[in-house]
C-alpha cells in the first residue's frame, strides 16, 4: 500500500473480467464439478473451492437490519481484485492464494480470558449463529465495494473467551507459512499480518467475523477461513484467515503500522475529511462500475460507532 504511486483503486482495462466471459467460466467450471473427483487435481482453485466442507451450512439467514445504499459489487470483482500481500503486493493474488491449506483449521483463544482455547473451525461454525450481511467496504487506497458476508458476530466469539476486567483490547494474527505465501518470504514486511481493535469496538453490532460471502463458504483469497470485517474502518483492519485472536491490556501494533504507522495507524475510521498524506479520502470508486461516490463519515455507519470515539478525540482517529 505505502508503495503505490498511483490509487490502488485503478483497475488496468486489461485486468477486468468482462462480466459475460466471467459467467460462461463459471457456468464452465460447475458442468466440470460434475467429474471433480477426476479433475480436481487439473484445475486447483476452483474445484477446491467446492470441496470446503463448510459448503452445506450456506446460505444462510440474511439480517434484515443491515441495509445498503449501492448495488451489491459483482462477485466477478470481489473475488479477483484482492488485497492480501502474503500472496503478493499487487491485486491478482487469487491464483497464488489457492496455495492456502484451510483444513484443517484452528483458532486460539488465548490471553486475557477465562476460557482460552484452540477450536477447530468447523466446530466454531457449528457454535456460532451464522447469519448474512450486506456490508459497504472501503479500503484506504479509495475503492469500495459492497458485499454479502456470511459469519457472525465477533462479539459471540468474545463471550466464548470470556476475556477479563483487565482486558481492553482484542489482537488477531494470520497464519505463517512462508511455503506456501510467498509473500512472506520477504523479510522486510513484519509477518504475521497482525491486527488489533478495543474490546469496546469488538463488541459493537458491526464487528464481523465473515466466514463465508456470496452464499458461498470464503475463497481462500478473500480470507477464508474467516476473517474480520469492521465495515467503519479502512480495508486493512479487516485481517484475513485468522488463527489467533488474543485478549491483551496493551494496545497491538498492526501490521501496517509497524511499517508506515504516519500512514496507517491504530484507529482508522473512515473519514472523508481527513486526507491520506499522498491522496484524498473524499471520495471512492466503486469495484466492478467505477462510479464515484463521496466517501461517507465511518462509511456511514455513523449511528452504531461514533459513541465508541467519545473521550478519544486527541486520537489520531481517522488514520
Ligand atoms: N492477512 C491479511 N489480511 C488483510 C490484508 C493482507 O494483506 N493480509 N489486506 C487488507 C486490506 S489492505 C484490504 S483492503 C482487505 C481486502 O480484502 P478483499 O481482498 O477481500 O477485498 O483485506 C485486508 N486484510
Ligand atoms: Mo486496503
Amino acid at each position: 500500500m505505502n508503495i503505490l504511486h498511483r490509487p490502488g483503486w485503478t483497475i488496468p482495462e486489461h485486468e477486468a473480467t468482462p462480466e459475460a466471459v466471467f459467467f460462461n467460466r463459471r457456468q464452465v467450471l460447475a458442468g466440470l464439478g460434475l467429474a471433480g473427483g477426476i479433475l480436481g487435481g487439473l484445475i486447483p482453485g476452483q474445484l477446491r473451492a467446492q470441496e470446503d466442507p463448510s459448503a452445506g451450512l450456506y446460505p444462510v439467514a440474511r439480517n434484515p437490519a443491515f441495509t445498503l445504499d449501492r448495488d451489491l459489487t459483482n462477485p466477478a470483482f470481489v473475488e479477483t481484485y484482492n488485497n492480501f500481500y502474503e500472496f503478493g503486493s499487487h491485486k491478482r493474488i487469487s491464483a497464488a492464494a489457492q496455495q492456502l491449506s484451510i483444513r484443517p483449521w484452528t483458532v486460539k483463544l488465548d490471553g486475557l480470558c477465562d476460557n482460552p482455547q484452540e477450536i477447530g473451525i468447523d466446530d466454531l461454525l457449528k457454535r456460532m449463529p451464522l447469519e448474512e450481511r450486506l456490508y459497504r467496504f472501503r479500503c484506504v487506497e479509495a475503492w469500495a465495494m459492497a458485499v454479502p458476508w456470511s459469519g457472525f458476530a465477533l462479539a459471540e466469539l468474545v463471550k466464548l473467551a470470556a476475556p477479563r476486567a483487565e482486558a481492553k483490547y482484542v489482537r488477531m494474527e494470520t497464519f505463517l507459512d512462508p511455503s506456501i505465501a510467498p509473500g512472506q518470504k520477504a523479510s522486510w514486511y513484519p509477518w504475521p499480518y497482525v491486527e488489533g481493535l478495543t474490546l469496546a469496538e469488538a463488541t459493537n453490532e458491526l464487528a464481523f467475523m465473515a466466514t463465508g460471502v456470496y452464499g458461498k463458504p470464503l475463497p481462500k483469497q478473500s480470507g477464508a477461513p474467516i476473517r474480520l470485517v469492521l465495515p467503519w474502518k479502512y480495508g486493512f483492519k479487516s485481517i484475513k484467515s485468522v488463527v489467533r485472536i488474543s485478549f491483551t491490556d496493551t494496545r497491538p501494533v498492526s501490521f501496517w503500522e509497524e511499517i508506515a504507522g504516519s500512514e496507517y495507524g491504530f484507529w482508522a475510521n473512515v473519514n472523508p475529511e481527513v486526507p491520506h498524506p499522498r491522496w484524498s479520502q473524499a471520495d471512492e470508486e466503486l469495484l466492478g462500475t467505477g462510479e464515484r461516490r463521496p466517501t461517507l463519515l465511518f462509511n456511514g455507519y455513523g449511528e452504531q460507532v461514533a459513541g465508541l470515539y467519545k473521550g478519544l478525540e486527541g486520537e489520531k482517529l481517522f488514520m
